[in-house]
């Protein structure tokens, strides 16, 4: 039991959320040590979302309401950690739901769509087909889903796929505080937060924004700027951390 007293007590229940949804089999494996990562960048980074995280998590809700057709693409860790936030920014955006994942079986995938729709998430299902050029079970997505989809949130993801989506022509949003990570740097708009910060915050802004501080946002986003920021936010919270 975690004291909710406890300083790091929102770090502590995600990690619990990882460790029992990967006795279940929910989780991979290897989405532990991929957590773990995320943990150390998150100390990193303060456990805060920055102000450019936020302007990255403002500019994807712009490009989720702007979409034709927006997809979030959903893996273990993603549905182990924010199930409920998935749905709500679903709710908020119109974005389809589709489960997508490196470590795939059918088990697995059957009980990811299940805790989505426990949380209250309307889950793409259909036919899932070969159709992203990897070498690996990425590849297997749905023609009406992630296939043909404008604009795709892909939170903690590898940087293969996102590669490979970029280049079919689409905006790829991805979550990842890793800033030197390959997704990061491939992605069209990285935002480097914590998940479940980043997607709370997507939702707040498809509430809120107008339709002309939308356009204007997509009209003039920089990846490069967000690395960069949140390179310079790393250095200089390290560089007060023993104060
Ligand atoms: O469920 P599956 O089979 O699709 O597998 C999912 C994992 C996560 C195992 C797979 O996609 C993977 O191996 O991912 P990577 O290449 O380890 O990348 C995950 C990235 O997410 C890393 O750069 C981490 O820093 C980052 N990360 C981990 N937890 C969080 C995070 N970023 C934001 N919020 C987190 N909570």
């Amino acid at each position: 039991m975690i004291p909710k007293d406890h300083p790091r007590y929102k770090s502590l229940i995600r990690r619990e959320r990882i460790a029992d949804a990967a006795l279940k089999g929910i989780v991979a494996m290897e989405g532990v040590g991929a957590h773990g990562r995320g943990e150390a960048f998150d100390y990193l980074i303060g456990e805060k979302t920055t102000d450019s995280a936020l302007l990255a998590e403002k500019t994807a809700a712009a490009l989720f309401l702007k979409a034709k057709n927006p997809v979030m693409s959903v893996n273990g860790n993603t549905a182990a950690l924010a199930a409920e936030e998935i749905a709500e920014l679903q709710r908020a955006s119109g974005a389809a739901v589709e489960v997508n994942l490196f470590h795939r079986t059918e088990e697995r995938v059957r009980m990811i769509t299940e805790l989505l729709e426990d949380a209250g998430a309307d889950v793409l299902k259909g036919e899932f087909e070969r159709l992203l050029p990897l070498s690996h079970d990425r590849a297997l997505c749905l023609r009406d889903g992630i296939y043909s989809c404008d604009v795709i949130l892909v939170p903690l993801e590898d940087g293969d796929r996102c590669e490979a989506l970029v280049n079919m022509g689409k905006t790829v949003i991805a979550i990842d505080l890793n800033p030197l990570s390959r997704t990061a740097k491939t992605s069209s708009l990285p935002i480097i937060d914590e998940l479940s910060r980043a997607l709370a915050n997507m939702t707040e802004f498809c509430k809120t924004l107008s339709d002309d501080e939308a356009e204007q946002l997509v009209a003039g986003y920089n990846n490069r700027y967000f690395l960069e920021s949140a390179v310079k936010d790393i250095v200089e919270n390290l560089s007060n951390a023993l104060d």
